[in-house]
């Protein structure tokens, strides 16, 4: 890291990038600082209001969007998706100083989440610094991820499942250097897809219907749109996907394909190919796999599906399509070794032979909770406290017959082990934010809390379930 990166970071832990001051002494300092000769290398606004999307129904839907613009830096930092609702793909280099300001135009409060981004607590989109309606907020951080697909959307409390369900989410996608060198299928040749449900009525208007299944929709949406079909050339293709569904998980498998080869999760590429019959895709999780289209014919039609998430309960179903074309496609290769992903060590953790347990568990009055503790801006259990630099190991344990995808803010963590073993097919490899806790499953993660001091959330990523209060701070101190 250089001096002015380190610069720069130091000033964004003492916490500037909150344009609105707080007189309680909940965070250590909001006061917002201006950059002195240390300029972003980016300057985003990003707008949230309303927006007509045509999505193939009777009428134009009225949705929540996030408008963006470059007001400085390349203006490919920026990447506006055709016909969408999503927000602008947002695409920066590690190592990036990104300033990002949020124009609140909702009729409601809001604040916007870096998913899997690791920053300082006042730049996470805590609940906590929720900015009403004509307010704006100011974001000043430095891009330490690694490259992957990460992603943004807004995170008050309660209100978080309802927003998202508007239409306010986009892709953050982070370069390296690392993965440039691996000369991975780009440009046309990488598909970055997000995957949505809503419920339309008939006169072509979303309907937000949540339950404590969570919400779901009657029509499937990618990237924002009602195209599910894509034309692609014979070649080799990088695909990524994000689960961006408010509650739905899906089982996903490729028609006539046995080996779908992952290359990447939630922070970045594995250490190298792994392959796959069918997965768990559940709410916020990230997936990346190497197809060869040039092994079809012009005309063919490749199907990835979702299976029934119990066998022989319900039916599968067509999530989108390929189809190949005449044309052929750059020519890429399937690099051997992909990334320098290395595990943690468990013995690195204080408590290996003690892991924290999460008990995700509904109650009468809350719905559903984590420890049977509810959410509470500025409360902390002592066992959500943790030391700086220390690592961890967390247990979720689901005693219900519900799954949660439980995401914890701030570093990328690995899975540590699982009890019902890798045969349910969930995304355990590489670095995750959001893991799938199964019915009936123990899941043990490892994480190290040694970037950022302050209070940060973990909760279901299931956003009903999140909003019905199954989310948590943890608070990391000296
Ligand atoms: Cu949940």
């Amino acid at each position: 890291m250089d001096c002015s990166r380190r610069e720069f970071l130091n000033k964004g832990l003492i916490g500037f990038g909150a344009a609105v001051s707080f007189s309680n002494s909940w965070a250590s300092a909001t006061t917002r600082v201006l950059f002195n000769n240390d300029e972003p290398d980016v300057i985003i606004e990003l707008i949230a209001k309303y927006k007509l999307v045509d999505t193939g129904n009777n009428s134009k839907t009225k949705f929540w969007s996030y408008f963006g613009s470059v007001l400085k830096g390349p203006k490919e930092a920026l990447k506006e998706i055709t016909g969408s609702y999503l927000g602008p793909i947002i695409e920066v280099n590690t190592g990036d100083k990104v300033r990002i300001i949020f124009k609140n135009e909702l009729p409601e409060e809001s604040i916007i989440h870096w998913h899997g981004l690791d920053v300082s607590h006042n730049n996470d989109g805590h609940p906590h610094y929720a900015i009403k309606t004509n307010e704006s907020y100011q974001y000043d951080f430095v891009v330490e991820n690694r490259a992957g697909m990460y992603w943004y959307h807004p995170h008050p409390h309660g209100r978080t499942g309802f927003q998202v369900y508007q239409g306010l989410a986009g892709l953050f996608i982070v370069r390296d250097q690392e993965e440039k060198n691996l000369n991975l299928p780009n440009e046309e040749q990488e598909l970055s897809l997000v995957l949505q449900d809503r419920y339309f009525n008939d006169d072509g208007q979303l309907e937000y219907r949540p339950s404590m299944m969570g919400a779901f929709g009657n029509k499937l949406l990618i990237n924002g749109t009602d195209e599910r079909k894509f034309n692609v050339k014979q070649g080799l293709y990088r695909i990524r996907l994000l689960n961006g569904c408010n509650a739905r998980i899906f089982n996903i498998a490729v028609d006539g394909v046995q080996e779908i080869k992952q290359i990447g999760s939630d922070g970045g590429l594995l250490a190298e190919v792994n392959s796959l019959e069918r997965f768990y895709f559940a709410p916020a999780e990230r997936f990346e796999f190497l197809f060869d289209f040039s092994q079809y014919s012009t005309g063919d039609i490749i199907r990835v599906e979702s299976l029934p998430l119990v066998e022989g309960r319900g039916k599968k179903y067509t999530i989108l399509e390929f189809e190949v074309s005449e044309d052929l496609g750059e020519l890429f290769q399937e690099p051997s070794k992909l990334s320098q992903y290395s595990k943690i060590n468990p013995s690195e953790a204080t408590n290996l032979n003690s892991p924290k347990e999460f008990e995700l568990i509904p109650k009468r009055g809350t719905g559903w909770t984590i420890n049977g503790n509810g959410y509470e801006d500025n409360r902390y259990e002592n066992y959500e406290i943790i030391k700086y630099g220390d690592t961890e190991v967390w247990e979720f344990y689901n005693p219900t017959g519900m799954p949660h995808p439980m995401h914890i803010h701030g570093t990328q963590f690995q899975v540590l082990n699982r009890s019902s073993g890798q045969l349910k097919g969930c995304l355990d490899q590489g670095w995750k934010d959001t893991v799938l806790v199964m019915p009936g499953d123990r899941v043990q993660v490892i994480k190290r809390f040694n970037t950022f001091k302050g209070t940060f959330i973990y909760h279901c990523h299931n956003l009903e379930h999140e909003d019905m209060s199954m989310m948590r701070n943890f608070k990391i101190i000296d």
